[in-house]
């Protein structure tokens, strides 16, 4: 692993079939990823950019060009520490072994990455198979906490779909609007 950021007009170095996190040296949130690779003794390149003279390649993995970003196959990747983290821990769940994410209990890792699984169960909705992930793996979606305010896969496609559109559906679950349609009781005489 080299320590040196590749800035504009560096070339990208090729593609050795391992996983490639995209990362700069002193970023914390790419340290986050970076605990997750090696917690799970997984077998990684660690390619640092320079941030402020951005090689011209890393837009094609992430369009805002921040770290970190993820490639998990030559080509395709994805960005965002707690994306990634959750989807190498979905990909490579071996080192977990507990029927919450940190534990025998839910507490305070669940309600913080559990969101982020709950869209990923939308994902194949929206057509990305590559990060399909099986709900009943998740002892989380029973804690009343979670389950009063989860929302459907296909309702956070339908939002996510509105949204690609760019006219999202923020009040789609609201029904303070509509009519009413039971009849009125008759008086009692
Ligand atoms: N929400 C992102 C934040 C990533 C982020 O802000 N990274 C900084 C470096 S620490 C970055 O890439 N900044 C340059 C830029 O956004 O163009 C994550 O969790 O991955």
């Amino acid at each position: 692993m080299s320590e040196k950021h590749l800035k504009t007009g560096d070339s990208l170095p090729p593609y050795s079939g391992k996983l490639r996190l995209f990362a700069m040296r002193f970023c914390p949130y790419a340290e986050r990823s970076v605990l997750v690779l090696n917690a799970k003794k997984l077998a990684y390149d660690l390619v640092f950019i320079d941030l402020d003279n951005k090689p011209e390649w890393i837009f094609s993995f992430n369009p805002k060009g921040s770290v970190p970003v993820l490639e998990y196959e030559e080509g395709k990747a994805i960005f965002d520490s707690t994306i990634i983290n959750v989807y190498l821990d979905e990909k490579y769940p071996e080192s977990r072994g507990t029927t919450y994410l940190a534990g025998d209990q839910p507490g305070l890792i669940d309600y913080t990455i559990w969101p982020f699984l709950e869209r990923f169960l939308a994902l194949p909705l929206l057509g990305k198979t590559d990060f399909a992930i099986d709900q009943s793996k998740y002892e989380v979606l029973t804690v009343p906490a979670v389950k009063s305010y989860c929302l459907a896969p296909e309702t956070h496609s339908k939002f996510t779909e509105s949204r690609v559109k760019g006219n999202p559906d923020y009040n789609m679950l609201d029904t303070s609007d509509v009519v009413c349609c039971m009849r009125p009781r008759k008086k009692k005489e």
